[in-house]
């Protein structure tokens, strides 16, 4: 299993631009490493799981980095999570906020501590999610439910978190990483076929035909590995017509 770390605890782990491509730049490190089945995600410390965009370099059309362009790439960082093919586990000490907290929803799993906090700032702060942060969270805890979070902005307990069905299971904060590390455990005995199929049916469900483009990808990947699919290539390369009369026309 692989574990990535938000680690700027002294601003409750808020993400500047560079910790969002460092934070993509992990995620494509897990996509490519065979030996990782499932992706811990975390922020160092007890205090936050993750505060959000860093409001000290917010500037004008975004956050501004050392190259003093205004970017908002913690959408980046959102797809990487969402299109990983690989389970990505939100593990959440304190506070869990604004683009912080959109993080953790977009994951596939939370596990959260007894002492995790949870909600959305933006209208507070002069921002807004109105992408999968507000959509996706619909889908999860109800239109009823996502709305008052997001135009309230309160702040809710672990134990409210997980009566509104926004995290799995919540734990006491010196339990966590072990209870994290027992959850990754049981879906590595699983397939791994079966997981990246299941992953894109679940996006497919939210994400229009971005959803159906991945879950199709996955299909022909499949196919590729069948002896039907290796037909065609061979028959190409041999020059031979393929011969396809062995592959059976289940109902
Ligand atoms: C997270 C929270 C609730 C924690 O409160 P508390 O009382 O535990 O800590 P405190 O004292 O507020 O924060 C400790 C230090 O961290 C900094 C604070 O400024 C403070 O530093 P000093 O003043 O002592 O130097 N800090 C915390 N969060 C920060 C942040 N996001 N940016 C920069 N510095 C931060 C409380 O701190 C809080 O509510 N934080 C702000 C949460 C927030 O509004 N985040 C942005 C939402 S918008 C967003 O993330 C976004 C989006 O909407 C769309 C696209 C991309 C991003």
């Amino acid at each position: 299993m692989g574990k990535i770390t938000i680690n700027r605890p002294e601003v409750r782990n808020a993400f500047r631009p560079e910790t969002l491509n460092e934070l993509i730049n992990a995620f494509e490190r897990c996509r490519e490493d065979q030996e990782i089945g499932v992706v811990i995600l975390t922020g160092a410390g007890d205090k936050a799981f993750c505060s959000g965009g860093d409001q000290k370099v917010r500037g004008e059309g975004g956050y501004v980095g050392s190259d003093g362009v205004p970017r908002l790439n913690a959408l980046d960082l959102q797809k990487s999570i969402k299109y990983l093919p690989k389970p990505v586990i939100a593990m959440v000490a304190g506070y869990a906020i604004g683009g912080g907290h959109v993080l953790h929803l977009l994951c596939d799993l939370t596990i959260a501590a007894d002492n995790a906090r949870f909600g959305q700032t933006g209208p507070r702060v002069g921002s807004f999610d109105a992408g999968w942060g507000a959509t996706y969270m619909a889908r999860v805890v109800g239109h009823k439910k996502a709305r008052e979070i997001w135009y309230l902005c309160r702040q809710y307990t672990a134990q409210e978190a997980l009566d509104m069905g926004l995290v799995n299971t919540v734990v006491p904060l010196e339990l966590l990483e072990e209870e994290t590390i027992q959850w990754a455990r049981e879906i590595l005995e699983k397939s791994p076929v079966a997981l990246r199929f299941l992953k894109s049916a679940f996006n497919a469900d939210t994400d229009g035909l971005a959803g159906i483009q991945e879950l199709a990808g996955n299909a022909t990947m499949l196919f590729y590995m069948t002896e039907e699919g290796k037909e065609g290539r061979n028959a190409f390369l041999e020059k031979r017509k393929p011969d396809f009369s062995r592959f059976p026309r289940l109902p």
